[in-house]
């Protein structure tokens, strides 16, 4: 019954991420239906589609008609805004699709969305993946890397176009079937809130080399160029690089000097500290960089501060930290301090995968998992082969940080780190992520820490009683009237 004619797959929601993953699909010779609410988007994505090769793209101005041009078991990714649109547009396909026919979201969806959407569409007969998808418009157009979970029939269906479509590094394409539920969702804002820690400590690393070390803009891409053929070899140290070298249109000097200092954001990176809160997993990088989004936003209020505390006496310390400064060394201590500072926030960041992978029972396989993130996304980096050989060698690895590849690295750069560390504190400079990250790393390797004294002050003033160290049970004591008593 079905013609030739017929779409292999089928894409909605033709705004910029979405024309660019049908035209890499297109690309990749299988045919696909594309549709938009707003329909001029569609007759946008065949234009673009006949400039860039004549790509086999059918465009399709209905929900009825964009449905019924697809080859069975129908496939349909869609690409529209999270939350109530993701639902109207599935409401608005899935009168026309029937059982085994599957729906794809792309978008950046809450993962709980995903899990209802997929008990929706089992009602139906329909199937559900929830398909995170990183790497921007470039790794759209050409290769992003893919995390979809849910129905594995489904994933199963499209393997072959996933497969083509992703990113492709020497070990495979950059896709994996995650697991059931919401996973892919999950597993992709996590890859977001690393990507939030990888931006704060990388822009660290900038002002610490800028402000202390007095680096110009033309230092400071040359630096980032040659941390790129290192150890740090990754897209966001690319293109920091590149940002530092051009040049303000409508003025003298470089253009990231004349940017406004407040970050934006979209939610993932708040998602994934407020889930690290609700698993009880520590993701202190993480939660520093969504912080500093925070203050950032506070812009007036800095101002305000700054002019507050000038007068009330603040020295800017920045002078005598920097003074006599080698600055051949600074830059190398600072490349160190960002690269072990990023081991342990991407420990933190995948340790919540796995708390929530146990709670989920998701089997989350981890290397597997920096193995997609090699190629494609915005935290594509080498040091991802070492992350993956890591869970590879343990697939149970408590922590990056006991690797023992990974211990080795942070044990041969904490001097360094520590240095880093301590001339920004002292310079007044502030690095939230490098501290969080080497707070983090000193609190994780002591193996007695002074939460001895906390478990006392709980017992004294709740009697929440505590254990000891040399026999076993549970322990009450009477800490004030034995204390008072005493004296
Ligand atoms: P539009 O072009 O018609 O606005 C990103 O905003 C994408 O999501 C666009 O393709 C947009 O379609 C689509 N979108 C947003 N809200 C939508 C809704 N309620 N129904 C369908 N598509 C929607």
């Amino acid at each position: 019954m079905e013609s030739a004619a017929l779409s292999r797959i089928g894409l909605a929601g033709l705004a910029v991420m979405g024309q660019n993953l049908a035209l890499n699909i297109a690309e990749k010779g299988f045919p696909i239906s594309v549709y938009n609410r707003t329909t001029s988007k569609v007759d946008e994505t065949l234009d673009r589609a006949a400039v860039e090769g004549n790509l086999p793209v059918s465009g399709q101005y209905s929900p009825r008609d964009f449905v019924l041009s697809l080859q069975r078991p129908r496939s349909l990714i869609i690409l529209v805004k999270a939350g109530a649109p993701v639902d109207q547009t599935i409401a608005a396909f899935s009168e026309y699709m029937e059982p085994g026919d599957c729906i794809i979201d792309g978008g950046n969806e809450w993962y709980q969305n995903t899990e209802r959407r997929i008990s929706e569409a089992e009602q139906k007969g329909l199937l559900y993946l929830g398909m995170g998808v990183s790497g921007g418009e470039e790794g759209a157009r050409n290769g992003p890397s893919l995390m979809p979970g849910g129905s594995f029939q489904a994933y199963d269906n499209i393997k072959d176009i996933l497969g083509k479509v992703a990113a492709q590094v020497e070990d495979g394409p950059c896709v994996t079937y995650i697991g059931e539920g919401g996973s892919g969702n999950f597993v992709k804002m996590v890859h977001n809130g690393i990507e939030y820690g990888d931006m704060q400590l990388i822009s660290e690393a900038y002002d610490v080399l800028k402000n202390v070390g007095g680096l110009s803009n033309e230092e400071l891409a040359e630096i980032f160029t040659e941390w790129n053929r290192g150890e740090l070899e990754s897209f966001l140290v690319e293109i920091t690089s590149d940002i530092f070298r051009v040049k303000d249109e409508f003025g003298d000097g470089e253009l990231v000097d004349k940017i406004l200092d407040k970050t934006g954001m979209k939610g993932t990176g708040k998602w994934t500290v407020q889930q690290a809160a609700e698993l009880s997993v520590a993701t202190p990088t993480i939660a520093a960089s969504l912080d500093c989004r925070y203050l950032s936003g506070l812009k007036d209020e800095r101002e305000n501060a700054a002019k507050v505390l000038r007068e009330a006496g603040l020295k800017e310390e920045i002078g005598s930290a920097s003074s006599g400064i080698d600055k051949k060394r600074l830059v190398d201590d600072v490349r160190q301090a960002l690269y072990a500072s990023k081991i342990c926030s991407y420990a933190q960041g995948m340790n919540l995968l796995r708390a929530k992978s146990l709670e989920k029972s998701w089997n989350l396989n981890f290397g597997e998992l920096a193995r997609i993130w090699k190629g494609g996304c915005i935290i594509r980096a080498v040091f991802l082969d070492r992350i993956k050989k890591a869970y590879q060698r343990n697939p149970d690895l408590a922590s990056l940080v006991v690797d023992p590849e990974f211990a080795k690295e942070m044990v041969q750069r904490q001097a360094a780190w520590r240095r880093v560390v301590g001339l920004a504190v002292s310079a007044g400079i502030s690095t939230p992520g490098m501290c969080a990250s080497l707070a983090y790393f000193d609190t994780y390797r002591r193996a007695r820490l002074p939460a001895n004294l906390v478990q006392a002050q709980r017992d004294l003033f709740g009697a929440h009683t505590y254990e000891r160290t040399d026999r076993s049970g549970a322990y009450h004591t009477e800490w004030t009237k034995l204390a008072r008593k005493s004296n």
